[in-house]
């Protein structure tokens, strides 16, 4: 057992289950300009700030040999997963499919669907592409969780009332213990991101926990991997 100091309570991580670091998104098309975040109007550099946290988390993790699992949000080149009021959606300049600066906006293959090098994944950590913004819905992230024994996970990366709540609460009605990392986490709009948080945490964790990149650290000094949990 480790304990994470976190709010609104201590965040226990068993040792007889997995833990998995999961990184929601953190791709071209929503860091840099010319990408699906910047087609939509928004100010992509926001997103910057927390590239060396997620840094040092994924550092240590990889360390632990916990797994790093990112997601990164695309569509397949036909379109035939992208429901046409998702593509319509915003009314943008740039819609999903059309030829961008860094080629197809939101597709999968294309330079700005890849996530960013200084999080690049080894090639034997997984990325669960997913159509959504739930990393649940259309992708077998739950059955990789659940081959694998993972119960508990911590969740950071973009953006966090978009993408990352959405998977948080997938994943907490799913039965996962759930916390999300506050430093970790970005959106481009700062008022919704601290709602969010405030949101996860409320009427005793309704969501789950949060907690700071360095609580987590921490935490996880007095943890030790279940020899069985390997996600390759
Ligand atoms: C959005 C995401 N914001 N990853 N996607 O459309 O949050």
């Amino acid at each position: 057992m480790a304990v994470i100091s976190a709010q609104p309570y201590d965040y226990l991580l068993p040792t007889s289950t997995g833990v998995a670091l999961v990184i929601i998104d953190m791709q071209r098309d929503f860091l840099e300009p010319g990408g699906f975040g910047a087609a939509l109007g928004n100010d992509v550099t926001r997103l910057q700030a927390i590239v060396p946290t997620l840094q040092r988390l994924q550092a240590a993790f990889r360390h632990l040999h916990v797994p790093v699992i990112q997601t990164v949000e695309g569509h397949r080149p036909d379109l035939s997963d992208c429901p046409p009021a998702k593509r319509q959606r915003g009314n943008a300049p740039l819609k999903i499919g059309d030829p961008g600066p860094m080629g197809r906006i939101l597709v999968l293959g294309e330079p700005g669907n890849s996530i960013i090098p200084e999080l690049a994944p080894r090639p034997e950590e997984t990325v669960v592409e997913k159509p959504g913004k739930g990393a649940f819905y259309n992708t077998n992230l739950e059955f990789l969780l659940k081959t694998h024994n993972i119960s508990h996970l911590i969740l950071a990366g973009v953006t966090t009332e978009v993408c990352v709540q959405t998977t948080m609460r997938e994943a907490n009605d799913r039965g996962y213990e759930c916390l999300l990392v506050e430093d970790a986490t970005e959106s481009y709009f700062p008022e919704f991101k601290q709602a969010t948080l405030a949101m996860v945490r409320a009427q005793g964790g309704i969501v789950g926990w949060t907690a700071t990149a360095d609580q987590v650290l921490a935490g996880l000094q007095t943890w030790h991997a279940p020899p069985q949990v390997t996600v390759h």
